[in-house]
């Protein structure tokens, strides 16, 4: 054990308004689905992908793996792939309820962002580890976990001053040959990230308020 690495207690004012601060900053936070062609530099995804790595996780085994993929053919053969599932979903497999629950936000089968935006992070979870000899190490609550670090992932990228939308085609199995990644690790969801277009429009949604969301007893 080691003393906590820099921690730093706040006096209750600061405190409160560390907190106001941080909510005001990540209500700004809106998924984006038109995005611009614009070149990102590289280090800055570093840097959100080093936060994303710092996660709470299961027994930090640290169960994920992050594909940046800027490469226009595989970018381009992503598109082609989630578009076969997105044609599928949206055209008989989703029933009519999730549909229209989908109908506030404009989707369709049609990912132009997925070669637009100059980076996609397929996000993986390793079901398990493989150890250098082959033999297997067991992972804890690998989908929380990646659920907690992709948050991280795009609260890093909103403070960056850049947008993204989770996308989920469903199934993904052919992001792990696209990508390169071994049967232990199944995609999550794809991370598009970019700067908006200009004159991206998102749709009029609110969050709940607080009393809807949280209790205390
Ligand atoms: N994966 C589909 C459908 C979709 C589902 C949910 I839940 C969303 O919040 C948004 C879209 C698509 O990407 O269009």
């Amino acid at each position: 054990m080691i003393d906590l690495p820099g921690y730093r207690e706040l006096p209750p004012d600061e405190m409160l308004q560390q907190a106001r601060a941080f909510y005001l900053h990540i209500r700004r936070r809106r998924t984006v689905r038109d995005f611009s062609e614009r070149l990102v530099p590289r280090a800055v995804i570093d840097e959100c992908l080093r936060a994303a790595g710092t996660a709470p996780n299961g027994a930090n085994m640290q169960p994920w793996h992050f594909v940046v993929v800027s490469d226009p053919a595989v970018k381009h053969a992503i598109r082609i792939g989630a578009e076969r599932e997105e044609h599928e979903f949206y055209h008989g497999k989703a029933p009519q309820e999730w549909l229209d629950a989908l109908e506030p936000l404009g989707t369709d089968e049609h990912k132009p962002f997925l070669e637009t935006a100059p980076f996609l992070i397929v996000v993986f979870a390793q079901s398990y580890g493989v150890l250098p000899d082959g033999r297997r190490v067991k992972h804890y609550y690998a989908q929380e976990s990646l659920g907690i670090a992709t948050g991280f992932l795009i609260g890093a990228i909103h403070a960056a001053g850049l947008v993204s939308l989770t996308h989920t085609p469903s199934p993904m199995g052919f992001l792990n040959e696209l990508c390169r990644r071994p049967a232990n690790e199944r995609p999550f969801l794809i991370l598009v990230v970019g700067y908006p277009a200009q004159g991206a429009k998102v749709p009029a949604i609110t969050k709940k308020p607080l009393e809807d969301i949280a209790s205390y007893i």
